[in-house]
């Protein structure tokens, strides 16, 4: 008897007709209802789940008797209850390295275009407002040879840092749970405490893991010890920043702006942000082109069949978040 996969959210169709052609594979499908009531029945007899974006936790996995390897298409995971999955045997695996320079792109993509107003100047000239040379009302600030302030040196930290160091001549600090003095010093880097960075840097990228430690990490207090020409980039989670102090700095203009791919609750299809010039808002589309989404798709597919296989997955996350 083929053993049964969930699969959890929409995943690469190559890899979802290879899965199929190996095991029983049942799709999570939103328009049939309650996603958590079919992830709780569907993972009764499962022996394995592929995806990402979603819960899983005690309360939509109790059921799971069979279940032996959850396979995550993200580097994050903070939404799984890992503890619990540990208590019950169950692998946990996921994506990294695979994403990393993407989604260090895309924190610079939104620094340049929060730096230089890109999306409300774009919208301003399609509105056909552009009557005379550029003002006071379009300058943006400049990058180059600036302070770069990154929270988190990990591997996507350290590809921003790459970044901002031999592209733009940046002056790089980081904050980190620990100095990483040999990736530090390919930039050059200084290690300081968080309020040291946030009160020096022109641009602040928020790169860390969502766990106790960094939950809510920038607050109303944090964004004050900010510069005012100061602009702040999170593509980390949303759950890092306080939001609704992001919007009161942001509206108060107590920083520059904003770059934002993840927020406090995601997907997010209203919010003040949307009415802010100087908040620039992406969809959480860090690791989204089709090569690198491909290749998270492959690894995770990987992961899964090792395990149901009976071979130790490559990337097991070993720790409880
Ligand atoms: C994922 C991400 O695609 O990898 C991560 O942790 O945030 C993204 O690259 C996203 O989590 C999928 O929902």
């Amino acid at each position: 008897m083929k053993k049964k996969v969930v699969v959890f959210s929409q995943i690469d169709n190559e890899i979802l007709m290879r899965l199929e052609q190996q095991y029983h594979v049942v799709q999570i499908n939103p328009k049939k209802g309650d996603i958590n009531q079919q992830i709780l029945e569907e993972s009764r007899d499962a022996d394995g789940m592929i995806g990402a974006g979603r819960r899983l936790n005690e309360s939509n996995l109790k059921h799971a008797e069979k279940l032996k390897v959850i396979s995550s298409v993200s580097v994050g995971y903070d939404n799984y209850d890992v503890s619990y999955l540990n208590q019950k045997h169950i692998w946990l695996t996921h994506t990294p390295h695979v994403l990393t320079e993407t989604t260090a792109d895309l924190a610079f993509t939104l620094l340049m275009s929060a730096a230089r107003k890109v999306p409300s100047l774009d919208a301003w000239m399609k509105q056909g407002q552009w009557s005379r040379t550029a003002g006071p009302e379009q300058f943006g600030v400049d990058v180059y040879g600036k302070t770069l302030g990154i929270i988190g040196l990990g591997s996507i930290g350290a590809a921003i840092a790459r970044r901002g160091f031999y592209g733009f001549n940046m002056n790089v600090l980081y904050h980190n749970r620990r100095e990483k003095i040999e990736i530090a010093e390919q930039f050059k880097a200084e290690f300081c405490s968080l309020d040291n960075l946030l009160s020096r840097s022109d641009f602040v990228v928020i790169a860390v893991d969502l766990n106790a430690a960094s939950k809510s990490l920038i607050g109303a207090r944090e964004l004050q010890l900010m510069q005012q020409h100061a602009v702040l980039v999170n593509i980390s989670r949303g759950s890092v920043i306080d939001e609704k102090a992001l919007i009161d700095a942001l509206k108060s203009r107590s920083i520059f702006a904003a770059g934002l791919d993840v927020y406090e609750k995601e997907p997010l299809q209203a919010s003040e942000l949307f009415e802010l010039d100087n908040a620039v808002t992406l969809p959480h589309v860090g690791s989204a082109t089709a090569q690198t989404r491909k290749r998270m798709a492959e690894l995770a597919y990987e992961n899964l069949v090792d395990a149901l296989e009976g071979r130790q997955p490559r990337c097991v996350v070993k720790k409880a978040v």
